[in-house]
């Protein structure tokens, strides 16, 4: 089996080669949350494309559904897409793969992109499969900026009246949003205190420390304390690309072909 570290290299080569090849955007944000994916989809989410449709599998809801390329290419070195389907048909008219992550695709829960909605989601999931005694945990990554969505913040005092500790909520924290910092823009901070605030569980992680995410998230699968749970991820806008890494730029710019070579070489060599 592909271990993480490999699985998160390939993850960052496919998502600046998509960017690449069909023009888009969001490489900023999609390479942040690639160790997190990685993690998730190598260790700890108890989920294959042959038990799509086991009602006990896990669920990831995946609400930064701009950074698609995370997704998708996490989803595609696990199996669940076609040979080449991803790579011909990304952005494609007509195709499902479209640039904001679609729920027709095998293995993506909930088609995102319009920020705020899928921790609402997942929490209704987590009751219900908590009311049938269902097993599985019920994950959601958000983005930072996402949290400025007031709709989140139902969803937050919800779980918890729920008692969902069968939700955890990974915050990818990159500190960047599409215009400015987030700080900038609506500062978070005390993050961790708001929700635990809330009454959740916190756990702050670097985002990019695959050991430490592995037992984090592990963790916070295993644990049924009566709280839901976040984990705060310190996560770097463009990372394992220095010249993309904390750069307001590459949230909506695409690699030309020096960049992609430049960034290719670094992913590689890394
Ligand atoms: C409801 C909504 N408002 C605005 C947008 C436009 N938009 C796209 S990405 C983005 C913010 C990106 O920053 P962040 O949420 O921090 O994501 P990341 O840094 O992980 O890319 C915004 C405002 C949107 N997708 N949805
Ligand atoms: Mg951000």
């Amino acid at each position: 089996m592909i271990d993480v570290a490999t699985l998160a290299k390939k993850i960052r080569l496919k998502i600046v080669t998509l960017c690449f090849q069909k023009k888009t955007s969001h490489v900023g944000g999609a390479l942040s949350v690639a160790d997190i994916l990685a993690v998730l989809y190598g260790k700890v989410l108890d989920i294959s494309p042959a038990r799509i449709k086991d009602p006990s599998r896990d669920r990831l809801f995946y609400s930064k559904g701009h950074a698609c390329t995370a997704l998708y290419a996490a989803l595609d070195l696990k199996g669940f897409f076609e040979p080449n389907a991803l790579s011909e048909g990304f952005t494609t008219d007509g195709s499902y793969f479209t640039s904001h992550i679609n729920h027709q695709l095998p293995g993506v829960e909930l088609s995102t992109g319009s920020l705020g909605h899928a921790l609402g989601v997942a929490c209704g999931v987590s009751l219900a499969a908590k009311r049938r005694q269902q097993p599985q945990s019920i994950f959601a990554v958000l983005s930072d900026g996402e949290l400025d969505e007031g709709s989140n913040w139902e969803a937050i005092m919800f779980a918890a009246h729920h008692h969902l500790d069968n939700l955890i909520a990974i915050i990818d924290y990159n500190k960047i949003q599409s215009f400015g910092s987030v700080q900038e823009v609506i500062g978070l901070e005390p993050l961790a205190d708001k929700f635990k605030a809330f009454n959740w569980d916190v756990t702050e992680v670097d985002g990019h420390c695959l050991e430490q995410l592995v037992s984090t998230l592990s963790q916070a699968k295993a644990n049924r304390s009566g709280k839901p749970k976040c984990v705060i991820a310190h996560t770097v806008k463009g990372k394992g690309v220095s010249f993309m890494e904390n750069k307001l730029a590459w949230h909506y710019k695409s690699p030309n072909d020096i960049d992609f070579q430049a960034a290719c070489l670094e992913i590689e060599a890394s």
